[in-house]
């Protein structure tokens, strides 16, 4: 393919370092997952083989500080590193958010010196794997009435409850587990639940239509016995504790669509420029030239959205209103933009030897998941008129 998709010359205002990282992580894409995803997807499996090499990248951690085992570095620079993972799969950008912003995040922010000292130094390196527990089975969007309970004993907490749709649940060596200590959304507490306590399990989620080489599970908590050393000191402000994990995860997202709509126009150009089913190739033609148009010019206003965000979030002056029309735009965009390439690679198109048809099932569970669109429609609704619709 020989033209250049930055367009707005967005390259232009990356750091030397900027450049670096998000190249070497688009080479690692093209090396290591490209050639394979398709047959991961296929099998449903995560390739956890990839791990350390994620890791040595610097790719998990990026914002937590070097002092933890991060990379220490900033937002926009996280941005970069999901959009590139995302333009190789949803499902490997996915396993790096839950790490970096579900999981190392929460336990930067709200937990005690000591566990962050226990747990972010493997966190980074890859040997330690988390997830993120908030979705039960009642009902996602709503978290702020758990079912899931944390009980005070003498020694500690019991945790009973279950959580659903668990991304990397099943390879975790620990989770971050939201659970009801009182009896209102302010008694809502996060703890670390390590893997081999006793009554906590990950049975996993399969024939799932999309999302295939990610991992996604159960958390199941029956008597589950944990000391006081598990429960996160910091998560003493209730739901808002969770819900600013899922600002950091979901600003990632939103730059993880732009890379997943790249990926799939990068594939249309190439494939129109040598499919010729009547006399001249695809491209020649104008209601394909609209459709890459469209999809091209779509990508050059999430990235301006995106990157925008990713300033406000480096100079400390964004909401969470902002990352959630970033992220309902943003995937809404890339799904879009995968059903059109998608369409026109025909037939081709519904095979895993192709990559529009794998992000478009993919981008169906990422517009649902860290809120779904229309939560975030609601979001921006109670935004403009100060009245909210989820209640
Ligand atoms: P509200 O009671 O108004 O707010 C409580 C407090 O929290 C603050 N806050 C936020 N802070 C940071 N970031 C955010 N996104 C925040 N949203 C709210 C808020 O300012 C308030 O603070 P204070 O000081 O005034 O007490 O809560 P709400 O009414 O705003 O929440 C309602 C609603 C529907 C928006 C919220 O419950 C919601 O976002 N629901 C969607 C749930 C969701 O996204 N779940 C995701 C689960 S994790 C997941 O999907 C991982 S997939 C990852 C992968 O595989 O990549
Ligand atoms: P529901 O909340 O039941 O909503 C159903 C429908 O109703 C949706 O269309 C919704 O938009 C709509 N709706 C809800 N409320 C309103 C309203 N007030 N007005 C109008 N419409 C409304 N969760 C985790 O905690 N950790 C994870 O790691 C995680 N990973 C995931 C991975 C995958 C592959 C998937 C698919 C989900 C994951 N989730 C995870 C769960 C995800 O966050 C939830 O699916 C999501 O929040 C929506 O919840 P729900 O599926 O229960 O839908």
């Amino acid at each position: 393919m020989s033209v250049d998709l930055d367009f707005l010359r967005w390259d232009d205002t990356l750091t030397e370092d900027q450049r670096m990282i998000r190249d070497a992580v688009r080479e690692f894409v093209d090396t290591d997952v490209l050639p394979n995803i398709g047959r991961w997807c296929d099998e449903g499996t995560f390739p956890e083989q990839l791990i350390p090499k994620i890791a040595d990248l610097g790719l998990l951690g990026v914002t937590v500080p070097e002092e933890y085992g991060g990379a220490g570095l900033d937002y926009h620079t996280y941005g970069l590193i999901t959009q590139e993972l995302e333009r190789g799969d949803s499902g490997l950008r996915s396993f790096a958010s839950v790490q970096s912003s579900l999981c190392m995040f929460p336990i930067l922010k709200y937990g005690s010196e000591e566990q962050k000292r226990k747990f972010l130094p493997d966190m980074a390196a890859g040997k330690k794997i988390g997830c993120f527990g908030l979705t039960e089975p009642e009902g996602g969007s709503n978290p702020a009435t758990p079912r899931t309970t944390a009980k005070k004993t003498a020694n500690g907490w019991v945790l009973n409850g279950e959580k659903m749709w668990i991304t990397n649940g099943g390879i975790s060596a620990l989770a971050v587990v939201w659970a009801q200590t009182g009896n209102s959304p302010a008694d809502i507490r996060g703890f670390i639940v390590e893997r081999g306590t006793k009554g906590f399990s990950t049975p996993e989620i399969k024939k799932k239509i999309g999302l295939r080489a990610s991992i996604t599970s159960s958390i199941v908590l029956e008597d589950c016995e944990v000391g006081d050393d598990a429960l996160m000191p910091g998560t003493d402000c209730g739901l808002k504790a969770p819900l600013s994990c899922l600002s950091m995860a979901r600003f990632g997202i939103a730059y993880g669509g732009i890379g997943a709509a790249i990926g799939c126009l990068e594939e249309a150009l190439d494939f129109t420029s040598t499919r010729k089913p009547f006399t001249k190739t695809l491209d020649h033609y104008q209601l394909i030239q609209a459709k890459l148009a469209n999809v091209f010019t779509d990508i050059c206003l999430a990235q301006g959205l995106a990157y925008r965000v990713g300033a406000l979030l480096n100079d400390g002056k964004w909401i969470p209103e902002h990352i959630s029309m970033a992220k309902r735009n943003n995937v809404r965009m890339a799904l879009e933009a995968a059903r059109t390439c998608r369409e026109i690679l025909g037939a081709n198109g519904i095979t895993y030897e192709f990559h529009a048809g794998r992000h478009e099932t993919n981008l169906i569970s990422v517009d649902t998941y860290e809120g779904t669109y229309d939560i975030h429609t609601l979001i921006l609704g109670r935004h403009l008129t100060g009245k909210a619709a989820f209640d």
